[in-house]
């Protein structure tokens, strides 16, 4: 049986995510968003109830590990999918109505090159594992080489910064299959309002505008600061750990192309322009446990505590989602 208490190398999230897909087959679909630059499969699933009315319902999308080193978003991500399924299978109302009316499209994992190498030479890697030409430093930021605003403040033109863009918007495999996947998904009718890339670490939720110092708060800036707030109360009601929230920085610094950006900003058609957005009004980084004392190196005993205050904010999530429906 998949232990989620500990931290899992690539090949057993994959394993997990093959496992998950047969054990819920009624409901789960997996699929691959493409290969990473070393060749490693990216798989995803979406998650749709059986009792679900309409082809193409409001969608949520949950990105785990796009930074190399924050392996407890991955083990987060997997924790709270599990704990949804068991509460839907045990006929819960909420997960039942969370399930029969939201299509929740989820990757557990994305920077799997990144990823794979943390369990190897350097626990602390962040970026991607692509090389560089006229470098020897390796990799981008995929939290930078989103096409919306790519190449802005918060960015570096340095291969060997950790804020690395890139040469050009969506130069990373893993970035491009995201973005082309949610544009072709969003233009066949499917219709996104949450998109959540988790990460690690310092407790907070964090709104658009990422790609801007000043004047960062977005027009929605009222609505998602309420959402936030419904999910930090999930959150603190668990284990009475406290997320503050905010809008890109005025809560953190700011990060050109990056991912929540493009979750948020007007969606542009397929075969047009490429920078446009998922026109999500609920998109967010959220940077999970802990505030420091382990940072990136979160011990296996708090993985737990985390995807259960986790599982709450998405329980919390689902609520706000069906009562916009
Ligand atoms: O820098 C990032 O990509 C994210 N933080 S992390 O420590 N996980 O690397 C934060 C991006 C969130 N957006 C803004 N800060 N505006
Ligand atoms: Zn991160």
């Amino acid at each position: 049986d998949f232990d989620y208490n500990v931290y899992h190398p690539y090949d057993e999230i994959q394993q997990w995510v093959s496992d998950i897909a047969e054990e819920y087959s009624d409901i789960i679909s997996p699929f691959l968003l493409d290969h990473s630059y070393e060749g490693r499969a990216i798989n995803g699933f979406r998650i749709r109830g059986t009792g679900s009315q309409s082809e193409n319902p409001t969608a949520v999308w949950f990105e785990g590990g796009i930074h190399a080193r924050e392996w407890i978003s991955p083990a987060t991500v997997m924790g709270f999918t599990q704990k949804l399924l068991d509460d839907y299978r045990s006929g819960d109302v909420l997960a039942t109505n969370m399930l029969d009316n939201i299509d929740w499209y989820i990757v557990p994992s994305l920077n799997v090159d990144g990823y794979s190498y943390t369990w190897g030479p350097d626990r602390l890697w962040r970026k991607t594992r692509s090389p560089n030409q006229g470098s020897s430093c390796t990799g981008k930021d995929p939290n930078r080489n989103w096409a919306f605003e790519w190449g802005g403040v918060g960015t570096s033109p340095w291969p060997c910064s950790d804020k690395f863009h890139g040469p050009n918007p969506l130069s990373e495999p893993e970035v491009a299959a995201v973005t082309r996947f949610l544009r072709g998904r969003k233009s066949e009718g499917q219709d996104f309002i949450v998109f959540i890339d988790w990460h690690s670490y310092s407790q907070k939720i964090i709104a658009p505008w990422s790609y801007k110092s000043v004047g960062t708060r977005t027009e929605d800036y009222d609505d998602q600061m309420a959402f936030a707030q419904a999910v930090a109360d999930a959150i603190n009601g668990v284990h009475g750990t406290v997320f503050t929230y905010g809008a890109g920085a005025e809560i953190m610094y700011a990060a050109a192309g990056s991912s929540k950006d493009f979750g948020y900003a007007d969606f542009v058609a397929m075969g047009e322009d490429t920078d446009g957005g998922l026109g999500c009004k609920y998109s967010y980084t959220i940077e999970l446990r802990d505030t420091g004392e382990y940072g990136q190196l979160l011990p296996e005993w708090q993985i737990q505590p985390v995807y259960e205050e986790i599982y709450a904010a998405v329980r919390a999530m689902g609520d706000h989602i069906l009562r916009e429906l």
